[in-house]
């Protein structure tokens, strides 16, 4: 069963948790081997010698919730193969699922939630020195047969402690700077609590970056010894700290602005000055989160934004020359098919965005509407996980709509979007030939007049 980035092309950005992972432990003098299976071309027998030749004393696999039955394919393929190698599972899906994915599934012994640098390193050490992980915070496992969870870790607070991504142990580094990008996050944590996100349930309310000087850092290796064309920083809030922002894009500046980069903001989270100065250091383009066309869909998803402001913000980015792409839910629970129409022409006819991704609600797990199905009423139609991307056919169906009536919406949505994109690029077309022919009647015009200064 191959997957490869020939299969997966939207596999675009390197796996930097793997990667920041190795480096902690290769500090520490542990002998670490990455093996980018989203990229690669493998099968099962390729795997399997890739593991006897290194001989690990521990296997750790990364997981989302849309590649989580794979992860599982895979582990288990693992274990039959080296029934004493401990696998461990660390990512956002098995973090939530912690008790549930022990208690089905034999052949994963222990589940690093959250943050896993200091958590995986406590643990190859007691692993080592044969002690127990029950002092170690957040780690889930099973002893006895029973299943243990061990308090939360507090989050590293100084991010600049972390050293930088161990790139040179991914193979397929150069793959990314091919394809697309290579990637930095520079901050973890959102203060705010958008109720389909899992993500600032997992890296906690706290935000915490890294120093302007740290990202420059980073951002030096990728450019001068990977030869990145371009960098997406995957903050999810890039600019919280404006003046964070400013200092980053003053030192690009001082190194000529040697790559192009792209990041997520919020829309109360800009302002045109510092959206120019992002532009001077090579800034290309942002994605904003707008999520809905209503103010009452904005309120009850707990957005903390206005229609207003997000009107705004993508006029602010126009204005500063940044291309914008925004991103829109399908299938939010109170919506009906109408309030749905709403935000399509919002999206379409008022927001003026450079690019619109419409996604399919799939509620994540960790997510507020994940832990409050019943309520809100929703419904999985679809239980397989790897259908959780966001796209047609929709996973769930709503108090209003059906999950069949979610993707035909969803595809509308896109194809409105389409036949404005072209009604737009016809427009501009004709204007453009107008003008061409303007500009040659003004010529004419102006050489019948003597008045050409050409030569
Ligand atoms: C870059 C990115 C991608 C990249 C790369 C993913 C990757 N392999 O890392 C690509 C483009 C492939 C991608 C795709 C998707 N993504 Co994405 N992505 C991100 C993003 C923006 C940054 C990831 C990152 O590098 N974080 C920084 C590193 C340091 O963190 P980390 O990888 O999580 O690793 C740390 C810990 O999790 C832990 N850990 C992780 N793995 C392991 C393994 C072991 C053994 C141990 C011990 C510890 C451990 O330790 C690491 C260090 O602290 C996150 C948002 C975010 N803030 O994390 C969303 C995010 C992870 N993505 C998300 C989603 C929804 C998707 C897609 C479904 C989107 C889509 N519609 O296509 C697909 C799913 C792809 C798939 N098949 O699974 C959701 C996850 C939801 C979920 N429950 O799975 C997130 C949280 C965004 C969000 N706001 O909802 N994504
Ligand atoms: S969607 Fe963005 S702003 Fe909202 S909680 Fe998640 S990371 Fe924060």
């Amino acid at each position: 069963m191959p997957y490869g980035i020939k299969e997966r092309p939207e596999l675009q950005f390197p796996p930097l948790g793997i990667c920041s992972l190795a480096a902690v432990l290769e500090e520490a003098d542990h002998d670490i081997q990455l093996v980018d299976l989203a990229v690669l071309t493998w099968d099962y027998e390729w795997l399997k010698k890739k593991v006897q030749s290194f001989n690990p004393e521990i296997l750790g696999i990364s997981a989302l919730t849309a590649s989580f039955p794979r992860t599982l394919l895979i582990a288990r393929y693992l274990k039959e193969e080296f029934p004493d190698i401990p696998i461990v599972l660390g990512g956002i899906h098995p973090t939530f699922t912690d008790e549930k994915t022990l208690s089905e599934n034999d052949c994963i012994d222990i589940i690093v939630r959250r943050e896993g640098e200091i958590t995986f390193l406590e643990l190859l050490t007691a692993m080592q020195k044969g002690e127990s992980f029950k002092s170690i915070e957040g780690l889930t496992f099973r002893d006895d047969g029973r299943i243990v969870r061990t308090p939360d870790r507090p989050f590293i607070r100084d991010l600049d402690s972390l050293p930088i991504p161990a790139y040179h142990l991914l193979e397929t580094i150069d793959i990314y700077n091919e394809v697309q990008s290579q990637l930095v996050v520079s901050s973890r944590g959102c203060p705010n609590h958008c109720i389909f996100c899992s993500t600032s349930a997992y890296w906690g309310h706290f935000w915490r970056g890294m120093s302007p000087h740290r990202v420059l850092e980073e951002m030096d290796i990728l450019v001068y010894e990977y030869n990145a064309k371009r960098i997406v920083f995957g903050d999810d809030l890039f600019t919280l700290n404006k003046k964070r922002v400013h200092q980053i894009c003053d030192g690009l500046e001082e190194r000529g602005n040697y790559v192009e980069w792209l990041c997520s903001v919020r829309a109360d989270s800009i302002d045109l000055e510092l959206l120019k100065h992002m532009k001077r250091a090579r800034c290309v383009g942002v994605f904003i989160g707008v999520e809905s066309g209503r103010q009452e869909s904005l309120d009850k998803m707990m957005k903390r934004t206005t229609v207003e402001t997000n009107l705004q913000a993508v006029q602010m980015c126009r204005e500063a020359g940044l291309e914008t792409t925004t991103s829109f839910l399908v299938g939010l629970p109170w919506e009906t098919e109408d309030n749905i129409k709403e935000t399509i022409d919002f999206a379409v006819n008022r927001l003026g965005s450079s690019e619109v991704i419409w996604s399919l609600l799939h509620p994540d797990v960790g997510s507020r509407i994940y832990n409050n199905l019943e309520d809100y009423g929703i419904q999985f139609v679809d239980s397989n996980l790897e259908h959780c991307m966001g796209n047609a056919p929709s996973v769930i169906s709503t108090p209003y709509l059906s999950a069949d009536r979610l993707s035909e919406l969803w595809v509308e949505a896109a194809i409105m979007l389409d036949h404005a994109e072209e009604k737009e690029k016809a427009q501009e077309k004709e204007k453009q030939e107008k003008e061409g022919k303007l500009k040659n009647q003004d010529i004419t015009e102006n050489e019948g007049k003597g008045e050409c200064h050409g030569h």
